[in-house]
């Protein structure tokens, strides 16, 4: 057997040097190192040999063994600098080239018309007033002059939720009773922006879900010239001096009088979807406030004055950026959302 150890050695030795590759190198340890290499077979086989040549043939084994593994090692070494030196000189970095930009989010353009919504009227004393989403029936209509069956009620379509007498607000309304409630009888300048819902058609100009900011003022001597002039100030920040703007009479349960607030459309009276060809689009409604409201809200009509507004963010965006459907806004789709 010992003539056959040194054959392996010898063979085991020359194929390796040929060897440039990790997979015959595997190759070859499994076949002479592995658990059936040729190596650890003879080893396994000292048995039968005679007893004196046992000792002598067990230490030739174990040093081939040792240096075979050495020179696979050493092999193994060589061919991952062969792999790295080759990958090197063909990905080749070019540091010249620019770097790949991580994609970062934007800010939605309806939050950013709502941002500048809040800095115009924060510039004219107003503070941001929160109030919830899913509200009682009495507060969102009730308590502000519509009672159950008052046809006004037509102008809401409301999504009610499985809990009878609450709904998903239809307006930002009724957050007017919750300030008022809060601050009574004080005086009060607040906006209350947020979402509203209404189960209604939708179209180019309506969606489901939607922004609305309203604006609360609650004093003594407060008058319609205050509201329009307030209203005026902020278009003109908002759209420019050149943007027309007008009030049309209008009603709403909640104040007296009423009136609504339009803004030129993009299109210049051309005739679009979005203003159907009016020229106009609605961006508010608002009013004095109803002396019944004012009265729900803890303060006494005798002696307080107050004006209210509640406009749509999302409107006022497509005036803005001459926006043809307010879909987009809610649809998620990028190549909308990053031209803002
Ligand atoms: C109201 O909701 C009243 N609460 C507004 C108000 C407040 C009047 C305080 C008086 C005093 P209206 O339904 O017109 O009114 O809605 C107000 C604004 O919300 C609209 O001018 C429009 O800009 C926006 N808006 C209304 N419905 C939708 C809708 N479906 N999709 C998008 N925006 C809408």
């Amino acid at each position: 057997m010992f003539p056959e150890l040194e054959k392996v050695h010898d063979d085991a030795k020359s194929s390796i040097t040929a060897i440039t590759d990790a997979e015959a190198l595997q190759a070859w340890e499994t076949a002479y190192l592995g658990r059936k290499g040729a190596i650890t077979l003879l080893l396994r086989s000292v048995g039968q040999l005679p007893k004196d040549d046992r000792a002598a043939f067990g230490q030739r084994a174990n040093a081939i063994r040792d240096e075979l593994e050495g020179l696979f090692r050493d092999r193994q070494k060589a061919i991952e600098d062969i792999a790295l030196a080759r990958s090197l000189e063909e990905g080749e970095i070019d540091v010249t080239l620019p770097g790949r930009t991580t994609p970062t989010g934007g800010i939605h353009p309806a939050t950013r018309t709502l941002r500048q919504i809040y800095d115009i009227w924060a510039d004219m004393g107003f503070q941001v007033f929160r109030t919830r989403e899913v509200e009682d029936d009495e507060t969102n209509f009730g308590l502000l002059n519509i009672p159950p069956h008052h046809p006004a009620r037509d102008m809401w379509d409301t999504f009610h939720t499985t809990t009878p007498g609450v709904i998903l607000r239809t307006h930002t309304s009724p957050g007017q009773i919750h300030a008022m409630r809060r601050f009574a009888p004080g005086p009060i300048r607040v906006i209350l922006p947020g979402m509203c819902f209404r189960y209604e058609q939708i179209s180019a100009r309506k969606e489901i879900q939607f922004n609305q900011v309203e604006g609360l003022a609650v004093g003594t001597n407060i008058r319609l010239s205050d509201l329009k002039g307030t209203i005026t100030a902020f278009a003109r920040r908002m759209f420019g001096a050149e943007r027309k703007v007008r009030f049309r009479g209008s009603y709403f349960p909640f104040t007296e009088p009423s009136m609504e607030v339009d803004v030129e459309c993009f299109c210049e009276g051309k005739g679009c979807s979005v203003c159907k060809g009016t020229g106009w689009l609605e961006i508010a409604g608002c009013g004095m406030v109803h002396p019944v409201v004012l009265r729900n809200g803890g303060y006494d009509p005798a002696v307080h004055s107050g004006f209210a507004f509640g406009m749509g963010p999302e409107r006022i965006t497509m005036l803005k950026h001459g926006i043809t459907d307010i879909r987009y806004f809610w649809g998620n789709d990028l190549r909308f959302l990053e031209q803002f």
